[in-house]
C-alpha cells in the first residue's frame, strides 16, 4: 500500500487521481449495437445475448413460472434479511415524500409545485461474479414509492439462461413490473428504443461495467435520462485514535472486494492508526474468498497521514468520495464541514456495509468526484417537479407592467402583447403599446 506522510496541498490532486479510462473504442461498439437494436429489435438483442453471455435464448422475458420456481431456491434466512432491508429502505425513502408547495407570490398570483412520477423507468442490474440483488431493492423500492407505473428490470442471464434467484425474489417483492434476461449494451439500447418485447423507458438507473456506463451516457444523447455517471466504487475513511484498526481495515476491504479498480483511501491524523490499519488489512485480506480482487484494489490504494483535522477535511472535500466514514473524537467537525461526499457513515459502529444493504439509505451513489455536483439516488430521482400557476385579473394587473417592460427590453413584443391584451381587456381589448 502507498503510505504518504503530510503531503502538501499542491500534490493532493495527483495523489488522489482516479485511474483514467479511455473510451474511444467502446463508444464505437456502443453506437453499433444501439443502431442494430433500433433497427432489428429483439432479434439483435438475442444475437448479442448469445455473443456476450454465451446463451441462445428464444425470448428475453422472465416468465411468472420462472419467478415462482426461483423463489424456492432462496433460503428463508435470506428472504427474511431482504425483507428487513426492504422495510428500512422503504421507511427512509417514504420519509422523503415532500408535500405540495404553494405560495401567493404577489396578490392574485398563485404558484405551486407538485411532484409526479416518471411513468416508465428501467433498472439495470449487473450479473457477473457478485450479482447484486441489493441494488434491486435500492432502485425498485423508491421507484414504487414514487408511483412509477412501469418499472422494468434488465439483468444478464448466466450460461444456462438463468437469473440469480435472489434478484428475482427481490424484484417481485419490490413490485418490478417486468424482468428481462438482457445485459450490457444491448439492455441499455433495448430500454432506450424499445423492442417488440421491451418497453421504451424515460429514465435508466443502475450500475454497470464500462460498456454499460458508456451505453447509458449515449442513451442521454437520444433523449433518455440516467441516474448519474458511474465509475468504480470508492471509500474514504477518516480515522483518528478513537478508531478501531480492525474495523477500519474491514471497511476498506469491503469496498476493495467490489472490483480491482475500487478505490479505498485512509486519511488519518494518527501514526499508530496508520500502522495498525495496514497490518490488519493484510491479516484480514488472507481470509477473503475474493482476495485476488481485493488485493489489487488494496495495492492501488493510499494511506495518508496528515497533521491536522483541518488539512484532512480539506483533502477529503477535494477528493469528494462516494462513501465517507468518520471515526473521530472530533466527529461534529467532519459532519459539519463535509461538503462533497455521496453518503456519510459516522462512528465505530457504522460500517459502510450497513448502507450497502439494510440501514435504509441508498447505495446508488456518485463516484469519480461527481459527489461535488450530483446526489445519490433518492426518491426525487424517480419524480419530476412540475410547477403550476393561476393568476387572477387582479394578479395580472399587479405584475403585468413589469412583464411588459421586461419583454420590450428583450425585444419580444408578442410576449408583451400577451400581457397587454389582458391588461386592457376591460377597456378596448386591443393591443395598446
Ligand atoms: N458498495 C456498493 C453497493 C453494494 N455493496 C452492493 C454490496 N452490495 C456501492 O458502491
Ligand atoms: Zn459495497
Amino acid at each position: 500500500m502507498n503510505k504518504i506522510y503530510n503531503p502538501q496541498p499542491e500534490t493532493w490532486s495527483s495523489i488522489l487521481k482516479r485511474p483514467t479510462q479511455t473510451f474511444d473504442d467502446i463508444e464505437t461498439t456502443v453506437k453499433g449495437i444501439f443502431k442494430e437494436v433500433q433497427q432489428k429489435g429483439d432479434q439483435a438483442v438475442l444475437k448479442y445475448t448469445s455473443l456476450f453471455d454465451g446463451i441462445v435464448l428464444e425470448n428475453n422475458i422472465v416468465t411468472n413460472e420462472e419467478i415462482e420456481n426461483s423463489l424456492n431456491l432462496v433460503s428463508e434466512d435470506l428472504k427474511e434479511a431482504i425483507k428487513l432491508a426492504k422495510s428500512n429502505i422503504e421507511k427512509f425513502h417514504t420519509a422523503q415524500i415532500s408535500s405540495k408547495i404553494e405560495i401567493e407570490t404577489t396578490e392574485g398570483v398563485i404558484c405551486w409545485q407538485e411532484k409526479r412520477p416518471i411513468q416508465k423507468v428501467g433498472l439495470y442490474i449487473p450479473g457477473g461474479s457478485a450479482p447484486l440483488f441489493s441494488t434491486v431493492l435500492m432502485l425498485a423500492i423508491p421507484a414504487k414509492i414514487a408511483g412509477c407505473k412501469e418499472i422494468i428490470l434488465c439483468t444478464p442471464p448466466d450460461k444456462q439462461g438463468k437469473i440469480n434467484p435472489a434478484i428475482l425474489f427481490a424484484a417481485q417483492l419490490c413490485g418490478v413490473t417486468k424482468i428481462y434476461k438482457i445485459g450490457g449494451i444491448q439492455a441499455i439500447a433495448a430500454m432506450t428504443f424499445g423492442t417488440e418485447s421491451v418497453d421504451k423507458v424515460y429514465k435508466i438507473f443502475g450500475p454497470g461495467n464500462q460498456f454499460v456506463t458508456i451505453a447509458k451516457q449515449y442513451a442521454t444523447q437520444l433523449g433518455v435520462a440516467i441516474d448519474m455517471p458511474a465509475g468504480p466504487s470508492e471509500l474514504l475513511v477518516f480515522a483518528d485514535d478513537s478508531a478501531v484498526p480492525s474495523f477500519v481495515a474491514s471497511d476498506l476491504l469491503s469496498q476493495a472486494e467490489h472490483g480491482k479498480d475500487s478505490q479505498v483511501i485512509l486519511v488519518t491524523t494518527s501514526q499508530n492508526i496508520l500502522n495498525e490499519v495496514e497490518k490488519e488489512i493484510y491479516k484480514q485480506l488472507k481470509k477473503l474468498p475474493r482476495k485476488e480482487i481485493a488485493e489489487i484494489a488494496i495495492n492501488n490504494s493510499v494511506l495518508i497521514f496528515l497533521g491536522s483535522d483541518k488539512n484532512a477535511l480539506d483533502l477529503i472535500n477535494e477528493y469528494s468520495p462516494e462513501h465517507f466514514i468518520i471515526c473521530s473524537n472530533n466527529e461534529d467537525y467532519f459532519i459539519n464541514g463535509i461538503e462533497n461526499a455521496g453518503s456519510i457513515f459516522i462512528g465505530n459502529y457504522t460500517p459502510e456495509s450497513a448502507g450497502d444493504y439494510a440501514s435504509g439509505t441508498n447505495h446508488t451513489l456518485p463516484t469519480n468526484g461527481y459527489s461535488k455536483s450530483y446526489s445519490g439516488v433518492n426518491l426525487d430521482s424517480f419524480l419530476k417537479a412540475m410547477t403550476f400557476q393561476k393568476i387572477t385579473e387582479k394578479g395580472i394587473s399587479n405584475i403585468g407592467k413589469s412583464i411588459e417592460i421586461m419583454a420590450e427590453a428583450e425585444g419580444l413584443l408578442a410576449h408583451k402583447m400577451a400581457v397587454n391584451l389582458r391588461l386592457n381587456k376591460q377597456k378596448t381589448n386591443k393591443y395598446q403599446p
